[in-house]
């Protein structure tokens, strides 16, 4: 009998554990890898909670894959798709979440404000908001899914080794802490060691300066598939941000089969061409060019099809990264990963808008405690003089596009927390590493790029071919020590922040390396993306304050001035003259040549009974320059009736806002000042 009760006690006892276990488990599975960040169900209440505003309007621009929205919130007064609109696109990469919240913060500063602020209702009576805050929605996810991975491409199955098995080899969370971080093996012929400064950090050794390489990386996992390559074909998929068309990554993983080939991206780009208001575009991404402006390539001059800015936009490029980096006050950001087949650069150099893009967070930096003066912050010691560091970066920044998303003829799964790919067996291509993180190894060009990234300056003489292969060596040797700079400054921060953001090497028993001492261990994925969420709001207002900063720059039209003058025989002469107000220009260079914006144009609505002598009523005018740029435009009418006629002058431009002005035909009339 007391065994009976006994039993039943066990049994109890096991039910309670089980259900503990579940429990935990269950909540466990819903944490985000970062508490405090929205997942899908998430973002969209708080987009429908915007939407709600007399300011805004919610719509979907398409459904992906995953059944996810890609959601896109139009924040205005009026006719909004009459107003010269700025496109805010968030998480474009989409392991870095921050992107959406910043995006989803600013749509909601804006109707907030809109209901207080005057000046943010005049705001919006004259620029659109286009906010599409998660263009890549299920990639996002991978954020708020144990085991967390850092991941950039949709659902779209994809056999990575072309073995006749779809996505049967992925990484593996081998220590089941939920996180899938490196694996590091001994290897007498492995290429990596520790860091000197930090042994948890590995760096690529340097043959040339009498350093051994003692281990070979691997993201953590199995060979599932028994084929002797670690992780070459994990789910999915298509990464939005390496699927647009300029410098498209053929063939490269990530890519997918052809531009655009997306829900998401068709869907971002559909309705980018059908919205000809769009005056710019503002992503938030790791490819930045607030902080470091794209520099103009003397090969873009020339050439019909430009791969760098037209030194022509170059200024204004720097002009509003003056402003940006004014507004958000960071020092010493990361270097800017390659950006093939990315959004921003499909932006400006396709789409033909002006395409800003920052990153909105880094890690800081961190000066380890000897080095440190008493209560002064790294930030502020950095800002005061130019650190060798700096010079350095500044110096590589000069010569280098820095393509840190390039892999190395490495294959398997890419690790973006730790940027390295899966295995060291050497393929025939590349993998992409898109957009790959600041990194434990770091990922350079092949060379099988020619073409030339918006980054790369002029200021080189000689051919680039000429300088092209020592340049390039010395440029990954000083970006490699440079990565492994940031890595040991991540952990210092980490330490400080009391941020648990990287797993301390722990050994594993890992069958595919037989008698060979295995070690999982590495960075989080998405810490060093994404920073805490008590700097979520902070960094919205900043960036908040940005963007109206931004369309404070944007053209201005005015009529300045218009003249009548008879001629006699009812025939009048009449000037008008055309002014820009605003900082940038009606029209970039970039968009010149791509013919993608519509050009300003001028129209005479004529009474009944008038006509003109020559010409025509609507004229195409020439791009206005920033701050005063203008142009004249005269017309000879001839006026039938006795009656004083009244005709109207139109001018306007989908991106650049329209103006109107009556003009009466009376002697000697002439008016000056403009049309509000
Ligand atoms: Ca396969
Ligand atoms: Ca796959
Ligand atoms: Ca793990
Ligand atoms: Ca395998």
């Amino acid at each position: 009998m007391q065994c009976h009760v006994s039993r039943r006690n066990l049994l109890g006892l096991l039910c309670i554990t089980v259900g503990l276990l579940l429990l935990s488990e269950a909540a466990v599975a819903d944490q985000p890898a970062i508490e405090g960040y929205a997942d899908y169900d998430a973002y969209r209440l708080q987009l429908e909670s915007i939407g709600h505003s007399e300011y805004a309007k919610l719509e979907s621009l398409g459904r992906t894959r995953g059944s996810r929205e890609v959601y896109l919130l139009t924040i205005g007064s009026g006719k909004m798709d009459d107003r010269p609109a700025l496109l805010i696109v968030g998480s474009v990469h989409p392991p870095h979440l921050l992107g959406s919240e910043l995006a989803v913060r600013i749509a909601r500063h804006l109707v907030e404000q809109a209901k207080t602020d005057q000046a943010v209702r005049k705001l919006l009576e004259r620029v659109t908001f286009y906010v599409i805050p998660r263009p890549a929605p299920d990639a996002c996810e991978a954020f708020f899914r144990r085991p967390y991975l850092e991941r950039s491409e949709n659902e779209r199955p994809i056999d990575d080794d072309r073995d006749g098995a779809t996505d049967e080899d992925g990484p593996d969370d081998l220590d089941g802490d939920g996180w899938i971080t490196m694996m590091r093996v001994t290897d007498p012929a492995g290429s990596y060691m520790p860091h000197p400064d930090d042994a948890r950090v590995m760096v690529k050794a340097d043959p040339q300066r009498d350093q051994q390489g003692r281990f070979s990386l691997y993201v953590e996992g199995r060979d599932n598939d028994a084929d002797e390559e670690q992780g070459e074909d994990p789910p999915g998929g298509v990464a939005f941000n390496r699927n647009f068309t300029f410098r498209y990554p053929f063939y490269e993983r990530g890519a997918g089969p052809h531009q655009i080939s997306e829900v998401e991206t068709r869907a971002v780009a559909d309705f980018a061409f059908s919205h000809p208001n769009i005056a710019a575009v503002l992503t938030f991404t790791p490819e930045d060019n607030l902080m470091s402006p794209w520099k103009p390539g003397a090969s873009a001059e020339a050439k019909p099809i430009k791969t760098a800015v037209p030194s022509a936009d170059a200024p204004y490029f720097d002009f509003v990264a003056e402003q940006y980096r004014e507004v958000h006050g960071g020092k010493n950001p990361p270097e800017s990963p390659e950006a093939r087949g990315s959004f921003s650069e499909w932006a400006y150099f396709h789409y033909g808008r002006w395409s800003f893009a920052c990153r909105g967070w880094w890690i800081p930096q961190d000066k380890p405690e000897d080095e440190k003066g008493k209560a002064q912050p790294a930030d502020e010691k950095a800002s005061k003089g130019e650190s060798a560091e700096d010079k350095l970066s500044e110096a590589v920044r000069e010569v280098s596009p820095l393509p840190l998303g390039e892999g190395q003829g490495v294959r398997g799964w890419r690790n973006h927390a730790n940027g390295i790919d899966g295995s060291a067996s050497a393929g025939p291509h590349p993998n992409p590493l898109p957009e790959g993180e600041g990194t434990v190894a770091s990922h350079f060009s092949d060379g099988l790029s020619e073409e030339v990234s918006p980054e790369k300056k002029t200021s080189d003489e000689k051919p680039a071919e000429e300088k092209s292969a020592e340049r390039k060596s010395a440029e990954k040797k000083s970006a490699e020590e440079k990565q492994g700079a940031e890595d040991v400054n991540a952990l210092r921060w980490f330490a400080r922040q009391k941020i648990d953001g990287f797993v301390d090497w722990k050994q594993i028993a890992q069958p595919d390396f037989p008698q060979r001492k295995v070690e999982v261990g590495g960075f989080r994925p998405f810490l060093r993306l994404n920073p805490p969420a008590d700097q979520l709001e902070p960094l919205a207002e900043k960036h908040c304050q940005f963007v109206r900063r931004l369309t404070e720059l944007l053209p201005r039209l005015a009529v300045q001035q218009t003249k009548v003058e008879p001629l006699g025989q009812h025939v009048w002469r009449i000037t008008a003259v055309v002014v820009n107000r605003g900082y940038l220009p009606t029209e970039s260079q970039m968009g010149r040549t791509t013919r993608e914006p519509h050009p300003l144009q001028i129209q005479l609505e004529l009474p009944e009974g008038a006509s003109l002598v020559t010409g025509h009523p609507r004229v195409e005018l020439p791009v206005l320059a920033g701050h005063g740029g203008k142009a004249e435009q005269t017309w000879l009418v001839r006026v039938a009736g006795a009656e004083p006629a009244v005709l109207r002058l139109r001018v306007w431009s989908p991106s650049v806002g329209r103006v109107t002005k009556r003009i009466k035909l009376a002697a000697s009339s002439e008016t000056k000042g403009e049309t509000p």
